[in-house]
């Protein structure tokens, strides 16, 4: 299995006099060049496309920090993304939105925190409206396209849908072109009968058992992933627009589980094929998992062999990252592939292996290769560092700080954040800060829960609560969850349900 060099400056420098020279000298070479870089291109934008470079931003779907090659996967076979990280930039602490899907897409999308963001929660079936954005909020895509860039969403929405909640539709927010899902229940479907090309929908020619009304279920004919239908699309779309600048926000559905197909089944990993996992002596689900990160991975290939065909590698800048942490809702063996490597919890915690994710950034000449930054980062800063590259103004009432100096290697100059926040609503009310990049608060299920406090510099697995030893960190992160939040009416503070209904928030 492999992957082809997509950058033409990383091929060159595989056979320059550079790599001949001892590591020491080749890495203090490395890093003046890396400055000199930096120095040409003080401003984020660039002299040569004074509109702003391209922008393809890939989210995968809870797929975990430990789960590719290049944060430490031994098992699971990722060699595009692999390269992606040594031709770019990888960051080692960097957070999703939320630990589910909804909010953390409308951190995204918003450049606001959990605590401050419409949409702080899966809202399900009976309240829609709660998992839409309204008419007043600013997306990410809107500054984009107001900026002049041709906007597309490829994949899982989630933030709208047709009917009560059609205020979120993504063409209302700032695409011009939407292919996917808008319904994440129906995004469970890895082969649906149907998916939407802007608001009407598109026949597909699987067939399914459905579970509900909004698409989801399982195929018994399974004939159109739909993972592979968004490649093809993401593909055209960069081509048809390679003239002018464009984001393109490719939101995969994969690894995620199909919950309805590992209930009815006990298998929710539906893939075309096993591909290099076929003979491996590991159960269906548990290689149907794998490949789905393996069929991630050369999709992301695929793109940067593509835009590095067009010419159009400079000019673009991908990242690639995840919507929270990894599940283990497949029946596959979740312990096989420590999915969450050296971090504690899976995807619906607020530990450091629900919201820590991968992301990686490649741009050649623009990213220098191969680094690797400490740049405590989250998907609110997204806003602020797409609007910086792109000339535009960041909206008001935001959380967002741009990491165009990290992505250029300038961590000298990279503003920080004093606090990330997070808040989860199934279970009970809980909430975690990250204070300085270092000291991590927890609180679950009730507001008034003591607060737990873990250092990760020295404690990454968040195994030693240390809030006796600080009681001064713990007052000072305590008032900030009390003053972090607004009120949401459809998101109050609740106390936890009685446990008998806790099983059944899920989605
Ligand atoms: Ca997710």
């Amino acid at each position: 299995m492999g992957c082809t060099a997509f950058s033409t400056a990383a091929t060159a420098s595989r056979f320059s006099p550079l790599s001949r020279l001892r590591p020491l000298a080749a890495r203090l070479l490395s890093f003046l060049a890396a400055i000199a870089v930096a120095d040409s291109q003080a401003s984020a934008m660039d002299k040569a496309n004074p509109r702003g470079p391209n922008i393809v931003l890939i989210v995968a779907d809870d797929l975990g920090y430990g789960e590719l090659g290049c944060y430490g996967q031994a098992k699971i076979k990722t060699p595009c993304l692999d390269r992606m990280a040594r031709e770019g930039l990888r960051f080692t602490q960097f957070y999703a939105g939320a630990t589910v899907c909804a909010p953390s897409r409308s951190v995204l999308m918003t450049g606001q925190h959990h605590g401050r963001t419409r949409v702080r929660g899966n809202a399900g079936l009976d309240n829609p409206t709660a998992q839409a954005l309204r008419p007043e909020d600013r997306t990410v895509a809107a500054v984009l396209r107001e900026a002049g860039y041709a906007t597309a969403l490829i994949g899982k929405w989630g933030l709208g849908d047709v009917g009560e909640a059609a205020s979120g539709l993504p063409r209302r927010q700032g695409f011009d072109f939407f292919f996917g899902y808008l319904n994440q229940h129906h995004a469970h479907n890895h082969f649906p009968d149907f998916l939407w090309r802007n608001e009407t929908k598109v026949s597909l020619p699987n067939e399914i058992v459905a579970v509900g009304t909004t698409g989801a279920g399982y195929a018994t004919k399974a004939v159109a992933f739909a993972d592979d239908l968004f490649a093809d699309e993401a593909i055209r779309f960069v081509g048809e627009h390679r003239d002018r600048p464009f984001f393109l926000f490719w939101s995969m559905v994969i690894p995620h589980a199909n919950n309805e197909r590992t209930k009815a089944l006990g298998d929710g990993a539906h893939v075309p094929d096993y591909g290099p996992y076929a003979g491996e002596d590991w159960s269906p689900p548990t290689k149907g998992h794998a490949a789905m990160i393996t069929r991630l991975d050369s999709y992301v290939g695929r793109l940067l062999d593509h835009l590095q065909k067009l010419g159009l590698a400079e000019k673009t800048l991908v990242l690639f990252s995840s919507d929270n942490g990894p599940h283990k809702e497949s029946g596959h063996d979740p312990q096989l592939f420590r999915p969450s490597g050296p971090l504690r919890g899976y995807k619906r915690d607020l530990y450091e292996g629900g919201i820590r994710v991968p992301l990686i950034a490649w741009r050649p000449g623009f990213v220098p290769q191969g680094r690797i930054t400490a740049h405590v980062a989250y998907f609110g800063d997204f806003m602020a560092t797409a609007a910086e590259l792109a000339g535009a103004a960041v909206p008001p009432n935001t959380d967002s700080i741009s990491f165009v100096p990290a992505l250029q290697g300038r961590d000298d100059q990279q503003k920080k954040h004093e606090f990330l926040y997070w808040e989860f609503h199934e279970r009970g009310f809980s909430q975690a800060a990250l204070y300085q990049g270092r000291w991590k608060g927890v609180r679950l299920q009730r507001p008034d829960a003591p607060l737990e406090l873990y250092d990760l510099h020295t404690d990454l697995g968040e195994t030693h609560n240390v809030a006796t030893e600080h009681p001064d960190i713990v007052a000072q992160i305590d008032r900030y969850l009390k003053s972090a939040r607004t009120d949401s009416s459809d998101w109050p503070v609740q106390p936890p349900p009685p446990a008998k209904k806790r099983a059944q928030a899920r989605s």
